[in-house]
């Protein structure tokens, strides 16, 4: 077929040295004698990654020959973690990679570290993506993940005196060498300008687009590499340059450095990722970004197409994933290619649209749906805009029709607010547009249909659905935990890598006390780990002798990091008054990791409390070592696989409806540790799943918080009626915890007493007599161990392979091309 065919390398210590060898000499220009770590590093890693390129290869064409529907996955995050491990354990190379370099005097560990995760996401949604299209790989599923290359992920966080600071994220300043860029395949892009109408050949009135300005984005290539199963899948991130047109406009004036400027001009879209995770900023540069890197995934779509493909077939072929509202103006931007450049009449068009895009919804905060100016929008996108009117109208118009006389609804239903600003409300047209629209937990899904979107569903039920987050047990198991795994398949055979549910096989063995010995025994090699890495990495010192718990996610109010310090702040206070004998409890490392939105003030003030909390019951004696707080910096995917194996107890605490599913969760439900978690999100599943007796429930139901709401909420009533609560709060406003400026924390107490959103004071005791029992528990170290291997057992519904199934099943209906 005119491809000449790639063979794979030898799979043998000597082959894999060989071609290490070479790579570092033709490739990095260097003999061993003289090579650096990173040297080393980037060899090593482009040796592995031809190990892939043959079924690569392959994968692409097989992927062409079968017309297959393809998922087109569009999500302006990926948070990948690191590259080298997964492809390791991907092509099951790892023994002989280790091998192999320590023949030639390298040490595997050390390489390892010098690989800076590509950390192209803020949180949940971005290691979704990156978890979702494991999956689909592993399961042979055609998808191509379509994304930007943002040249600085999220930032690097650095603690100063215990406040967060920023650092730019240089992931790409040592080589870049899992990426393959093509530059021939480069897309333009069109902004600003004006819409015309004008008549065409056959006397029809038409509109189009007149752009002023326009960039060019240039794909980069990243392997998917499946589970041992021969597929590589495609993951094509989108990066910024200018244009000629764009350069010779300027440098015609003679304004070289005029030119040069514009050309940074142009490169700015990619540059940075926004680090904002929870309010919508409205910031004219994003909303660049997201038109920028859809028009170039939906037009690489399309013309990878045979020349000769009935557009009308478009939905056989493919579905748009929108991974929440990022990439909606996807939606208009198919209809301006449909009507005004493959003149396919308008209704004919949306037919189309309608069934190849879907929509999924990451979040229950009013606050966190994007709008756009309406004013923003018709300057960057004029004919974007006009489709968008013309979709509302006619979507109205069928509303008027199913409600007569209803002005209410139409006003509550149109994708334009007219209040405080006019806008586009860009959830709603996703969920115009989309075949399926779907929510990420049952408890989520529910509540989408409920209050964030009730009249779109009463309007169309079906088209609403969930699905319920997984993760992949690759990276999050297999690769961050190979102890576990190890044992697992010692006891069960491998099979349960790619099919999750069999770690059912091992519940007989909770009952088992050896089995529990050895599970236990893993725990601790975890902790070790963590206790070395925590070392090198942060000067941290760890106890490995105490119990775990973990509270690692964003640093946001509605995940409640203050209850957690609240907690901590009671015990200490319990502790220093005399009431409580820190022998009598369990020893407990408290471990934080969260990143704050750089322009989040309550949150970083958040991160700001506990180190200080922290730097003062760490140094008390009177605590006797009973509780320790860490908060290593700069928490990201590289730690939490060292971080989640390790932990003991998962802080899965946010106000009962506000989490939509949360992933941390399973993770840590998979690696053995129990949950003390609210009623929220996946938590609900996870608890019907393992079972009451092992998840520690606590806190008001979502009803309950609805009703406390309805009402008014005072939580000032709390703190004068419950005296432990108020102990703890009147002690960070004493400044115990800040004497260089006892008033810092003030806005934080001063929030707590008199607004309180999420509910923290009222579910305080509730948080308090969980914490209690679970300190009985852990006192029971065999009851403790039968649970955690319990959680282990029965987690096996999270993987994220049966999230694509159900996607599958649900809302793509495509079918996996298997080996043929
Ligand atoms: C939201 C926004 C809002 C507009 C400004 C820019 C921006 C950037 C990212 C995001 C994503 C926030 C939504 C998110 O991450 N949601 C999380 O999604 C996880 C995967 O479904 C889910 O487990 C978490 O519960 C949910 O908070």
């Amino acid at each position: 077929n005119g491809t000449v065919s790639v063979t794979a390398p030898q799979h043998s210590v000597e082959g894999f040295a060989k071609e290490f060898l070479r790579e570092l000499n033709f490739g990095q220009g260097v003999p061993l004698s003289r090579a650096s770590v990173n040297d080393q590093y980037l060899a090593l890693a482009r040796t592995v990654r031809e190990y892939l390129m043959a079924r690569w290869m392959e994968t692409l064409r097989r992927q062409r020959d079968a017309h297959a529907k393809t998922v087109a996955y569009l999500s302006a995050e990926y948070l990948l973690g690191r590259q080298l491990d997964n492809a390791l354990i991907a092509t099951d190379l790892t023994e002989i990679v280790e091998e192999a370099l320590t023949s030639l005097g390298i040490d595997l560990a050390t390489l390892r570290e010098q690989e800076v995760e590509p950390g192209l996401g803020n949180g949940g949604l971005g290691r979704l993506a990156a978890c979702f299209v494991d999956s689909l790989a592993t399961m042979s599923v055609p998808c191509i993940g379509y994304g930007i290359r943002y040249e600085y992920g999220i930032f690097r966080q650095t603690f100063v005196d215990g406040w967060q600071v920023e650092q730019p994220d240089t992931w790409l300043s040592l080589g870049a060498p899992w990426e393959f860029p093509h530059p021939e395949d480069a897309v333009t892009v069109h902004f600003g300008g004006s819409t015309e109408t004008y008549t065409d050949d056959d006397g029809v009135t038409r509109s189009r687009w007149v752009p002023a300005w326009d960039v060019l984005g240039v794909p980069y290539n990243y392997m998917v590499p499946g589970y041992q199963n021969g597929r590589v899948n495609t993951l094509r991130l989108w990066s910024a340059r200018a244009t000629k047109a764009f350069d010779l406009q300027i440098f015609n004036s003679g304004d070289y450095a005029e030119a040069v400027r514009a050309q940074t001009f142009a490169e700015n879209i990619s540059k940075v990722l926004y680090p904002e995770d929870s309010t919508p900023q409205g910031k004219e540069l994003r909303l660049q970004q997201q038109y920028f890197f859809v028009a170039c995934s939906i037009r690489d779509f399309l013309d990878g197409l045979p020349a000769d493909f009935d557009l009308h077939r478009l939905p056989d072929v493919v579905m748009f994933q929108l991974n929440d509202t990022h990439p909606v103006i996807g939606v208009p931007e198919l209809m301006r290619i449909l009507v005004d450049e493959k003149k396919i009449a308008w209704d004919e068009a949306w037919a189309i649209t309608q069934k190849c895009f879907a929509y999924t919804c990451h979040t229950l905060l009013p606050e966190a749906l994007e709008v756009w100016p309406v004013e923003l929008l018709g300057r960057l996108l004029p004919r974007h805009l006009e489709i968008i009117y013309r979709i509302n109208d006619e979507f109205l118009a069928q509303v008027r029709q199913a409600y007569p006389n209803d002005e209410l609804r139409l006003r509550r239903m149109s994708i334009i607010a007219e209040h405080p600003e006019r806008s586009v409300r860009m959830a709603f047209l996703a969920t115009i547009a989309g075949a399926k629209v779907n929510g990420v937990a049952a408890l989520h899904s529910q509540l989408l249909r409920d209050n964030v979107l009730p009249d779109f569903s009463e309007l169309w039920p079906d088209k609403f659905t969930n699905v319920t987050n997984g993760v992949t047990p690759r990276r999050f198991v297999r690769l961050a935990n190979p102890a576990l795994s190890d044992l697992i398949t010692d006891a069960i055979g491998p099979g349960w890598v790619t099919d999750l549910e069999r770690l059912r096989e091992m519940e007989p063995l909770a009952d088992d006390a050896e089995f529990r010995e050895r599970f236990r025994a893993v725990k601790l090699a975890n902790k070790q780990r963590l206790a070395g890495v925590l070392a090198t990495r942060d000067g941290i010192e760890l106890r490995t002798d105490a119990m775990l718990d973990v509270m690692v996610k964003r640093l946001h109010e509605y995940k409640r990091q203050t209850l957690k310090v609240l907690h901590i702040v009671s015990l200490y206070e319990r502790i220093i008054s005399g009431e409580l004998d820190p022998a009598s409890i369990p020893p407990r490392v408290f471990a934080f990791g969260a990143k704050a939105a750089p322009g989040y003030k309550m949150a970083k003030q958040i991160i700001g409390l506990i180190n200080h909390v922290g730097a003062t019951v760490n140094a008390d004696p009177r605590v006797q070592g009973a509780l320790t707080v860490v908060f290593p910096p700069n928490y990201n995917v590289t730690l939490a696989e060292k971080l989640i194996p390790a932990a003991d107890l998962s802080e899965q605490i946010s106000l009962a409806g506000k989490e939509a599913s949360g992933t941390g969760n399973m993770k840590f439900a998979l690696n053995g540790a129990l949950t003390i978690g609210t009623d929220d999100g996946a938590n609900v599943e996870i608890r019907e799943l393992v079972g009451d007796d092992n998840f520690f429930l606590f806190g008001l139901l979502e009803p309950q918080v609805a009703e406390i709401q309805a009402v008014g909420y005072d939580p000032s009533k709390y703190y004068e009626e419950n005296a432990t609560l108020r102990r703890a709060i009147d002690l960070i406003a004493s400044g115990t915890f800040s004497p260089d400026d006892k008033r810092v924390f003030e806005p934080i107490v001063s929030n707590l007493l008199t607004e309180d959103r999420f509910l923290a004071l009222a579910d305080f005791q509730a948080y308090l007599d969980a914490q209690e029992r679970v300190d009985v528990a852990y006192r029971d170290v065999e009851g403790w161990t039968r649970s955690a291997i319990l959680n282990v057992a029965r987690s096996g519904f999270f993987s994220s392979d049966r999230s694509m199934w159900d996607y599958i099943d649900r809302i793509w209906h495509s079918q996996p091309v298997v080996a043929r």
